[in-house]
């Protein structure tokens, strides 16, 4: 037995937080300041940074794009609520369907290898990324962690994004889908809630369907409020625990390859 395998973990430490800070402290000191920085100066001057960090990021999922497209490899990015089953529905993906298809994987959180270690126990690829304070992945990072997979053509590279519906919404990462998973225990008015997260999904997965009989979770309503947002959601209904719904979204995966 190989006790010392561990998987890779990337940790990122971003400047974007020192920048922020030495901006606040300038702005702070602005009256003392020799030369008097007109307001519109320093709105242009966040502008830009926030800019340049979108601008930064699209040219690294870009990049990203080619060297998929290039070996024929399959991304999709997993977001959604923290709890509401990514791991768990990727667990139960890869557990049913790693004699067929060669998957790989990214974990995203900003702390702890735990999501990793639960992939890596089945014997599947996989990278962790400690995002520290970021709220979400960025191209980069992603870009990173394959070097380290280095994924064979033909495969399919699951993406676990840190877990919230807001921060990973505008952070293309080079993927061919984006898949948003709202969990029954949420409630069904999560799209309406935060429709930049559904509007910029291809693919809507409900899960946790096993607990419908003991909450007032109304799934048509769910996909009503998603498909205002998004008229071209694919849905999927399932429980990672039970397995219920789980061969549509497999048939889903599987057609992707050919
Ligand atoms: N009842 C039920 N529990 C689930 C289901 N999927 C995940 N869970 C539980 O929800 C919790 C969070 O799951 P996890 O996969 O870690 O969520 P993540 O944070 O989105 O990766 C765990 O306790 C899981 O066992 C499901 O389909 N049904
Ligand atoms: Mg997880």
């Amino acid at each position: 037995m190989c006790d010392t395998h561990t998987p890779n973990t990337i940790i990122i430490s971003k400047p974007s937080e020192q920048q922020t800070h030495s901006h606040h402290e300038h702005h702070d000191h602005h009256h003392s300041h020799p030369h008097d920085h007109s307001h519109t100066d320093n709105e242009g001057r966040v502008i830009d940074l926030g800019k340049d960090i979108m601008q930064f990021n699209d040219v690294g999922a870009a990049r990203n794009r080619g060297y998929f497209d290039a070996k024929e490899i399959v991304v999709l990015n997993l977001v959604s609520s923290p709890g509401s089953g990514k791991t768990s529905i990727l667990e139960k993906t890869l557990t049913d369907l790693k004699e067929e298809i060669n998957f790989y994987v990214i974990e995203g959180d900003q702390q702890t290898m735990n999501d990793a270690d639960r992939i890596d126990s089945l014997g599947i690829p996989v990278v962790q990324i400690n995002t520290g304070a970021l709220c979400h992945l960025e191209s980069d990072m992603v870009y990173e962690a394959v070097k380290n997979l280095n994924p064979a053509p033909k495969s399919i590279l699951m993406v676990e994004n840190v877990g919230n519906l807001v921060c990973p919404s505008k952070f293309n990462l080079g993927e061919d889908y984006r898949v948003v998973i709202i969990s029954t225990t949420e409630g069904d008015d999560k799209p309406i809630k935060y429709p930049d997260m559904f509007e910029g999904s291809d693919v809507c997965i409900i899960n946790k369907i096993d607990l419908l009989p003991y909450l007032n979770f109304d799934v048509e309503k769910a996909k009503d409020y998603a498909r205002k947002v998004n008229p071209k959601l694919i849905f999927f209904e399932v429980s990672a625990i039970t397995g219920e719904g789980m061969r549509n979204w497999y048939e889903w995966l599987k057609e992707l390859r050919v």
